[in-house]
């Protein structure tokens, strides 16, 4: 696009004749004009389309600001305090230990974001409505803290042991719930997950809303963000729901401090330019916080627009520089760029040009702009507040490349802190880093308590005070899986069918939320589309192509299934908000998500981390799961690792059953414990579509289920005869069947067959029993169940459909010899039981290290490994899968 201005005199024209209708016909007048001139430009093909964002101004123009509400002098003040006790916080953990860690500069730069927010717009909640949803930017856990000692809430001992939490006296280092469990409500330490959780979580208030649950209508949620965490997939990732189901109760404001840990978001760009593109392409409200009230003289002389075209023309690495730099520099490295822009700033001193705030610095611009979040109907909104990374620090930490990593000020850097906010605090006080809080009674206190008790009270507070909901009786819902008798089914189905069951009952059916990433037609759950509907905020506005059919495609606003779309972080953020909707809202709601296992735990791992942190309860049903029993499909989406990673969650408790009745005793026992006795666990459990007969459940094994191992009853050795132990799980578990059987027919060796529902479940509770012994020599000893189960020498071989280090768990917990059979290695397409041939964890490879075992324990002559693998016809030569 020229910029070039060819005719001066003719552009002056156009822009005043604008000026005069926008004087005498309104803003509305310019918007029209505007209007037909593009249309027109686009109809000459001078342009295709106009640039999606604005000029690099205050998107709310000084009429339409609005006076500011609060004490302007008292806020700033207060806020001084809270850089001052963040700032120490950090400053004493790493003068004492050095190792600690912290930031000081990402509080610096949000500071008058977060007490804009605290003092007028999040609210705790009264009698009448629950609290906003506030997530804050991770590194500025230091000012919240700060921010909280002054209301009285943490203590000074406290803040003293900021990252030190283990003697149980301290702060965590980021918003931790699983650490602060009646403090933060949400993770937000790894960048990405805050913008999409707040996101799910909005939309998920919507649909309580519309499912008649709970009233969300005056709750807003609030997510401050950084600039530089934009660019996660996860941030952006569902800009477009937000908008699209119109959740004008959320608010981003994105601390737009140009910088991100190692240098600036883009040095050659402008991130707010392309930010404000990204939202308003997605659908956003989009309000621009750039430059503080001191600037609005200048604008108001610079008619010519000088300062837009230099702000135009200056990138973000430059502001980086500007901003660390005083006021000659600036006078000389921007105003002094241009003869106007001079003239502009001529009757001003340097001092005075240093001062010049960036808008995310001014209460008065913030406190617009949020205002007009709040209020703005229709859509969600995007606050782009330009600040400065470290602001207040000066030589050490303002706006440098360092400003990060900044932990340790010096006295010369702490007095010029102190100056520059003014400070209470004597040399020895700066000295000794101590925490500052007024008195009780002070004007500051006095106003920090008089504003949170008009907007309800102390923020963040976590709360768990659900109701709890009961669970039909067992068999009343599963009498199709317990009674199955041979009927012929998938663990998938028998999982479909639990949840089709229980969505029938009275109490818990309404509290069940299902979800699904554009899968429900591969877990045979089509059927629940007609019978609960999928959830959409405007019911369906189409006749759907199969409206005649019982299973039609039906959506309405209080359709109880979320349909997702093929986004499995937006599925799993679903998941997290009905999950702990029993804290956030006070209603206990029971989430099915159920997904292709392999794109569970590898694919949104860190999205699960962070739902164990916060407590949330629910099902993860990881379906068509196991590496060779997802036939066809291959090396992507064969999943033989997802228990691996599930075993590493200390609340996930994770199952691989094998038999329908297993499904149901495990989704039982999960539904009481997560829902009548609230217990902050999660469950994972794997289905399959492998279709088989569906024994009946046997006497006297629930509670063995739930454990993690017991044996078969239909195995044939007489007890204490067996000669080697079989374990298996999840479908597997039928070639150990099998191979008991060529065992016994073709070598006459007794074994017996155990179902493994969970490695994991056994491996914790040994290493907890192990390690109580350990620590208790003169109590007597105490067994695990998998060490009473597997007492004796005989060898144990153990066969998976998952890698061999999910089954090794149990490892050192066995003191027979352990042999194990797993998937390690990429998968293949191809059918079961040539997959099951090439990762040897089929009947014939269970048996020979079976056979294998055997003889080196002598317990079987000489050369029948040979035979047996001539007789079973296993390629011994066969390069190991793992290498192929
Ligand atoms: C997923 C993830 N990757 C990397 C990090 C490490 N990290 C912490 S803060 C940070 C920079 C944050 O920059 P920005 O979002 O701009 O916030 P600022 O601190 O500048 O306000 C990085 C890379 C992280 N916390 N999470």
């Amino acid at each position: 696009m020229p910029d070039a201005d060819a005719d001066p005199d003719e552009t002056r024209e156009w822009l005043d004749a604008l000026d005069a209708s926008v004087r005498a016909g309104g803003k509305e007048r310019g918007l029209f004009l505007l209007k037909k001139l593009e249309e027109q430009a686009q109809h000459l093909g001078i342009v295709a389309h106009v640039p999606p964002y604005s000029a690099y101004q205050n998107t709310i123009p000084l009429e339409e600001q609005g006076p500011y509400p609060g004490d302007l002098a008292l806020e700033e003040r207060i806020t001084s305090i809270m850089r001052w006790n963040a700032l120490a916080m950090v400053v004493r953990a790493n003068r004492a230990y050095g190792e600690l860690g912290g930031h000081i500069a990402s509080y610096a730069s949000a500071a008058e974001i977060f007490e804009v927010g605290f003092n007028h717009f999040f609210h705790a909640g009264d009698a009448s409505r629950r609290a906003d949803l506030v997530f804050f930017q991770p590194h500025s856990a230091p000012g919240v803290y700060a921010r909280a000692f002054l209301e009285g809430r943490l203590t000074e001992e406290q803040l003293a042991n900021f990252r030190q939490e283990v003697g149980g006296k301290g702060l965590s280092s980021y918003p931790h719930p699983w650490l602060m469990p009646k403090f933060w409500q949400f993770p937000t330490g790894s960048m990405g997950i805050g913008p999409i959780s707040a996101i799910y979580h909005a939309r998920f208030m919507r649909y309580l809303e519309h499912r008649g649950i709970a009233a969300t209508g005056e709750r807003h949620v609030w997510g401050v963000f950084g600039d530089g965490e934009m660019d996660e997939p996860e941030s952006i990732g569902a800009l477009t729901l937000a908008a699209r189901e119109s959740l004008d109760n959320l608010t981003f404001v994105i601390n737009c401090n140009l910088q991100r840990l190692d240098g600036p978001v883009r040095g050659n760009g402008q991130i707010i330019q392309e930010l404000e593109s990204l939202f308003i392409g997605a659908g956003w409200n989009v309000i621009k916080v750039l430059w503080g009230s001191d600037w609005d003289p200048l604008f108001a002389r610079d008619t010519h627009h000088a300062l837009l075209r230099q702000f135009a023309a200056t990138v973000d690495g430059q502001y980086q520089t500007l901003g660390a730099n005083d006021g000659a520099y600036n006078a000389s490295h921007f105003f002094g760029l241009d003869p106007e822009l001079r003239a502009l700033v001529a009757h001003m001193s340097l001092a005075e040009i240093d001062a010049l705030k960036r808008g995310g610095h001014d209460f008065r611009k913030l406190y617009a702009a949020l205002r007009a979040a709040r209020a703005h109907a229709g859509q969600p909104t995007v606050v782009l507040a330009k600040t400065k990374k470290g602001y207040g620090m000066g030589g050490v930490g303002e706006s440098r490349m360092t400003s990060h990593q900044q932990k340790k000020l010096d006295l010369e850097a702490l007095k010029a802190f102190r100056d520059r906010f003014r400070l209470h605090l004597s040399d020895d006080d700066l000295a000794q880093m101590r925490f500052y809080r007024p008195a009780d009674g002070s004007p500051e206190l006095a106003y920090l308590r008089e504003r949170r008790a008009a907007l309800g009270g102390a923020l963040p507070a976590r709360r768990d005070d659900a109701m709890a909901v009961a669970v039909p009786p067992l068999e009343s819902y599963a009498r199709f899986a317990l009674d199955a008798g041979g009927h012929e089914m998938s663990t998938t189905t028998a999982v479909v069918r639990l949840i089709g069951n229980l969505l029938k009952d009275g109490a818990l059916g309404p509290r069940i939320v299902p979800i699904v990433a554009d899968e429900a037609r591969t877990f045979g759950m089509a059927n629940l589309f007609r019978q609960i509907g999928i959830y959409s905020p405007v019911g369906q506005l189409y006749e759907p192509e199969d409206a005649a059919s019982m299973l039609r495609y039906r959506e309405a606003q209080d359709g109880q299934l979320l349909e997702e779309g093929i986004t499995e972080a937006g599925a799993l953020s679903s998941w997290v908000a009905a999950a702990t909707s029993y804290s956030v809202h006070g209603v206990a709601m029971l989430p099915f998500y159920i997904y292709y296992s392999m794109f569970g735990f590898q694919r949104v791992g860190d999205l699960i981390w962070a739902a164990a942190d916060q407590r949330a309860r629910g099902f993860l049903l990881g379906a068509t799961a196991g590496r060779t029993t997802l036939g066809g499909e291959g090396l992507q989406h064969q999943d033989g690792s997802s228990h691996v990673a599930a075993a590493t969650i200390p609340n996930c408790r994770a199952y691989d059953p094998a038999f329908a009745y297993e499904v149901a005793v495990i989704v039982d026992h999960g539904a009481r414990q997560m829902m009548e006795r609230q217990d902050d666990v999660f469950y994972y459990v794997t289905v399959m579509n492998e279709n088989y007969a569906q024994p009946s459940l046997p006497a006297g094994v629930a509670d063995d289920i739930v454990r993690g191992m017991y044996r078969l009853p239909n195995d044939d050795a007489p007890r204490g005869d067996a000669r080697v132990r079989l374990l298996g799980s999840g479908t597997i578990l039928r070639e150990v069947v099998a191979a008991a059987k060529l065992l016994r027919d073709d070598w006459q060796i007794a074994s017996e067959a155990w179902s493994v529902t969970s490695f994991g479940e056994l491996a914790r509770e040994a290493r907890e029993l192990e390690r109580r012994n350990r620590l208790h020599p003169a109590q007597p000893r105490r067994s695990s169940h998998v060490e009473r189960c597997l007492a004796g020498d005989a060898p144990v071989v153990a066969a998976t459909d998952y890698v061999r280090a999910y089954p090794q768990l149990i490892a050192s917990y066995v003191g027979a010899p352990f042999i194990v059979l797993g998937t390690d290695g990429f998968g293949r397409s191809d059918t079961r039981s040539a997959l099951r041939d090439y990762f040897e964890i089929d009947r014939r490879h269970i048996a020979v290290a079976a056979l294998d075992a055997l003889a080196r324990q002598q317990h079987v002559p000489g050369g029948v490994v040979e035979k047996a693998i001539e007789r079973y016809a296993i390629d011994a030569g066969a390069p190991p899968p793992w290498t192929r």
